[in-house]
């Protein structure tokens, strides 16, 4: 990796990613991608270009301009937002794919996408979910992962792409807020906390998912990205996680640290059936034996990370 282009560069993961990246690979090496401007610090501080994924000639003019040999693409729709717009999603997560592995092809670069948990449906086994198993997700979100995996492994075999992945399970950050996921609970009981004390769940008790934190979550991904290729039998894509939990296990761990703080249950139906659908706990032995995948934070590291970071972010002093 020594030139990157990153889609979705202002989102949850890109955000971070991209910071750590221009730490590693240098400022310059780094071309921060996304629909629009934010207030986000990546565009600000290295090369940004304005990229609607959708727009694949954009693309390829981003790419060669900079003559990238690595592409990074994070812009997607996440699951409950594409279950809202199952059109929208396709033609933007499919699409948005399609045009980011072409434009691999053509400058010959490295490719990563990530895909998730929710590749997996209700019929996956539920715990302990094997790097290869039954997948026949209910969601539009699934779908789109199910046919990304397969897509990506495509263009390795066809066309000799480096492509690699992983299945993200939810990922909890202090940086940049997740939209439209049904794992993003575990992030906002978070700021809830902090901020309010209390926290009204819209998973329901008992429902457990995997998770991990988003400093796990980038390693992750640069260990994969400079992994030798020659030992990826997987490629697209491989289970990770760092812990698995339900809401009131990670209200205890909050407990832990603000003792006050009160947790309630209202279950969103679209979101909780989702959860449902997708497994109790994943298997990431692949991961560990193909490319030495590994993690830190178990959830009250996490929690205590957590707590201090976006204490500070929030300026609320309300660790016990
Ligand atoms: C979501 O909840 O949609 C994502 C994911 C697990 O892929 N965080």
């Amino acid at each position: 990796m020594k030139k990157i282009l990153i889609t979705g560069a202002l989102g949850q993961i890109g955000s971070e990613l991209t910071t750590r990246l221009r730490e590693i690979y240098g400022v310059d090496n780094v071309i921060a991608t996304d629909i629009k401007k934010s207030d986000n610090v990546n565009f600000e501080s290295g090369p940004f270009e304005i990229l609607d994924v959708t727009d694949g000639k954009r693309m390829v003019e981003i790419a060669k301009k900079y003559n990238v040999d690595t592409i990074m693409h994070l812009a997607a729709l996440l699951s409950a937002t594409a279950e809202a717009k199952p059109l929208f999603a396709w033609n933007l997560n499919m699409g948005g794919l399609m045009n980011a592995l072409e434009t691999a092809r053509e400058v010959n670069a490295q490719f990563f996408t990530p895909s998730s948990i929710g590749a997996f449906g209700p019929t996956t086994p539920k715990d302990q979910t094997p790097q290869d198993t039954i997948m026949r997700p209910t969601t539009m979100y699934g779908v789109n992962k199910v046919a990304g995996e397969l897509l990506a492994d495509y263009y390795h075999q066809r066309f000799g792409v480096d492509t690699r992945g992983v299945r993200f399970p939810g990922l909890i950050s202090y940086v940049a807020l997740p939209g439209g996921g049904t794992t993003d609970y575990a992030v906002e009981i978070y700021y809830e906390a902090i901020k309010n004390g209390r926290y009204t769940s819209y998973i329901d008790k008992g429902t457990y998912m995997d998770m991990m934190y988003m400093p796990d979550a980038l390693n992750a991904i640069i260990d994969l990205m400079e992994a030798d290729s020659s030992k990826l039998i997987h490629r697209n894509a491989f289970n990770v996680t760092a812990m698995s939990f339900a809401p009131e296990d990670i209200a205890a761990s909050i407990m832990r640290y603000i003792p006050n703080f009160k947790m309630a249950y209202n279950p969103d139906p679209v979101r909780q059936k989702i959860a449902d659908s997708w497994p109790n706990s994943i298997d990431a032995t692949a991961a560990k034996q193909e490319w030495g995948f590994k993690f830190e934070y178990d959830l009250d590291k996490m929690t205590q990370d957590m707590i201090e970071k976006l204490s500070q972010k929030l300026q609320i002093r309300k660790m016990a």
